[in-house]
Formats: structure tokens, sequence, C-alpha cells
């Protein structure tokens, strides 16, 4: 119905932050780098496996960065897609199933196209068939100017493992690619090796496997090594090219890349005897590094997950966003709610984790009453609701 959109709108009013004025168009004109990295979660920062670090860059360039340490992802069955659809829209995904393959034909105003408006050319670098997860379709909606798939990228059975082009041999390739667009580009690369089942060549395995009964967790650790590895040498080539100094990086963690059935194997490597719930939910926090050649470092502690990063990257290319519909709000916002709801309706605050219909308590890690969760029901329901109204009514349809 064309009068849902005005109760979307009515919220979005409600709930729209200003930007901090200090970073507000700080970015604009900047080529914007955004980096998907596959399955990375926060947990895996500042660790180590027998004494070596399993992300000594991304360790190094969060100190270096704007760094998000509570930051969630959003997706469900979706995957890569789901986080691909929270990004470029500050819409979430579907409860199940993946809304690329149900909502491709939708009325979209998404990021690519917004940017582009802007004079940026819009791009997606990924080396895999175009229409896996259907997106060379939904990427005609997203406004993307090009999709550089497979065929842009010359795989081979030495540079291949898994899933396939391998992560190092990727970024390589793509330092090309992005030299040969028009600039200022907004350019999304996504990376592939970090890939359940987590294969690997030996001469790629930089530390060692985790020993439990879990292979996939065990194999986890080496295959998050090498993607790290990889973004390293993208970094060093990126510099060395004169692309560095031009852009800006934004680098996030698409979901999970271990999921609770390897929880007793998961509690090992914490350290912890057994995963609640609330356990679980802490699992889903992703790395989230906005990177700025010459900005000083800062770490924000407040709650957000993929749904902001629209209203985000808006904000510092200096574009309003009173007028977009969005679910997220701006990380730099001073105003900013600090608060994250998950797909499945968890939801996590500065105090609270509410999941599976108990309330836990952050500080002590236990449960307390549902009460205390009660304050955020209303905004975690309306927040998912509403977004799943725009998407079953195509309601961008009614909104210019
Ligand atoms: C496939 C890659 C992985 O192209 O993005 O997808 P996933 O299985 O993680 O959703
Ligand atoms: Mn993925």
């Amino acid at each position: 119905e064309s009068s849902d959109i005005d109760e979307v709108i009515r919220y979005r009013n409600e709930n729209y932050k200003e930007p901090d004025a200090d970073m507000f168009g700080i970015a604009e004109g900047k080529n914007v780098i955004l980096i998907s990295m596959e399955s990375i979660q926060s947990f895996v920062l500042n660790e180590t496996i027998d004494g070596e670090e399993i992300t000594p860059f991304l360790n190094q360039l969060k100190e270096d960065s704007y760094y998000f340490d509570e930051f969630y992802h959003q997706t469900a069955q979706g995957k890569t897609s789901d986080s691909e659809f929270l990004v470029a829209n500050s819409l979430f995904g579907r409860e199940s199933g993946s809304v690329f393959f149900t909502h491709a034909g939708n009325e979209y105003n998404s990021l690519p196209e917004i940017v582009n408006e802007q004079g940026y050319y819009s791009t997606v670098m990924h080396a895999n068939n175009k229409s896996f997860w259907n997106r060379d379709m939904m990427y005609l909606q997203f406004g993307y100017d090009k999709f550089f798939d497979i065929a842009s990228y010359t795989v081979n059975e030495e540079n291949s493992i898994g899933w396939g082009l391998k992560d190092v041999d990727f970024f390589e390739q793509s330092i090309d690619l992005l030299k040969s667009q028009p600039e200022p580009y907004y350019t999304k690369l996504i990376t592939l090796t970090n890939h359940f089942p987590f294969e690997l060549g030996e001469e790629d395995k930089m530390i060692n496997e985790f020993d439990s009964n879990s292979g996939t967790l065990n194999r986890y650790f080496p295959t998050v090594r090498y993607m790290d590895y990889a973004l390293e040498q993208f970094f060093e080539r990126a510099k060395e090219e004169g692309i560095y100094d031009e852009s800006i990086f934004i680098l996030y963690g698409d979901h999970y890349g271990i999921s609770e059935y390897h929880h007793r194997a998961m509690s090992l490597f914490l350290g912890k005897e057994k995963l609640t719930p609330f356990d679980h939910v802490q699992l889903q926090k992703v790395p989230m590094l906005i990177h700025i050649p010459g900005h000083e470092p800062k770490v924000s502690h407040s709650i957000s997950g993929q749904i902001d990063v629209k209203p985000t990257i808006m904000h510092l290319l200096g574009i309003d966003t009173r007028e977009d519909i969005q679910f997220g709000t701006d990380l730099f916002s001073k105003e900013r709610p600090s608060f994250a709801v998950l797909r499945d309706g968890s939801f996590i605050t500065d105090e609270f984790v509410y999941t599976k219909g108990s309330c836990y308590e952050k500080a002590s890690e236990q449960e307390t009453q549902l009460e205390k969760c009660e304050p955020f029901f209303e905004k975690a329901k309306l927040d998912l609701g509403l977004s799943d109204k725009v998407i079953y009514g195509d309601l961008m349809r009614f909104y210019q």
C-alpha cells in the first residue's frame, strides 16, 4: 500500500540523527574503497595461535583507524548478499532466504546510485560468477556502473583454492582494475579465501591450525591469517601505486564464519567452560574499520551494525541523509543511539543483550529480569518490521 510509506517516513524522521560537523564531508572527492572481508569475526583480533598473531595487519591497522569494536553483522541466510544489501540500502535483509533472489526487481535508493549522482564511478570487484547470489540482477537495481566479476580476472589452477581466486592474487589483479577507473570511484572488493570450508594450500599457511574436535574451527585460523596477509599486501600495493593517499578505506566483516554447531570447540578456544546464548550474540561482532590516511586513530564503543554503514558513508561524503529512507544511524553522530538489532530479533544495548526470550546483563554476563530489556522491544520490532514492509511492499516506488 502506498500509505505504508508514510508510516516509514514518519519513523525515519523521528530517528534522524545529525552528523558530526567535524566529520561531515571530510572524504568528499576521495575514492571510497570498501573491503568486504569474508567470514571474519571480531574474536580473532588481538588473539594468537601458538604465540602467533592471527591478524597482525588488522591489529595494526585498527590502531591507525577509526575502529568500532562493538559492531555486529546483521545477516541471516543470505550471508554475503545480506551484508551487501544492508550496506547499500540501510535496510535489513530477509528473515530467511535472500532478498537478492526474491526482491531483485524492487525500486531502491542505493548507495552506489547515490554516490554516482555525486560524480562517483561505482563498482564491485569480486572473482566469482556474476550470477552468484543473483548479483548481476540486484546490482542493476543498486545502480552500479560496473561489476568486475570472474571474467575480469585471470584465474587458473596455480592461483586458486577452495572457492576460487586466492585473495593475494585477487587484490593484486584488482590494483590494475582500480587504476583503470575514472576518479573518484566508489568500489567494493569482496574477498573469498576465508570461506567455509576454509581450505588453504600448505605454502599459504602462516600459522598453525587450532587443535580441537572441530576441523572447521581448526582450519579457520590459517585462512583468516592468510586474508590478513592479503590485506597487508593490498595496502602496500595501493601505496606504491598512489591509490592510498587519494582514498578512504572501509573494512568490515560480512558475517560469521563459525556457526553455533562448533560451540564446544569455540569454548575451548575462548577458554570458557560453556557458551551461553549471551556468548553467541557477542560472537556476532565483526571487525569494522574506517581508515582515512592522515587521520588520528579513535576507538568507538558505540553499539552498531551493518545497517549503519550507509548513513556513515553518505555523511563522510557530505551528502545529506534527511530525505533518505534508512534504518541505521551515522557511526560518527554524537546523537546516535548505542544499539544494534540482529536479524533474528536479538538486540544489544550498552548494558543489555536480549536474545531467545531472555535478557542478559552485559557486566555480569548473567540472565536478568526481562523488564530490563523491555524499553528496547519497540525499537527492535519497528526497525525490522518497517524495513520488511519497505521490501515486501516495494515501497520505494512511492518515494521520490
Ligand atoms: C560468493 C561469496 C561467498 O561470491 O560472496 O558468499 P557467501 O557464501 O559467504 O554468502
Ligand atoms: Mn560471505
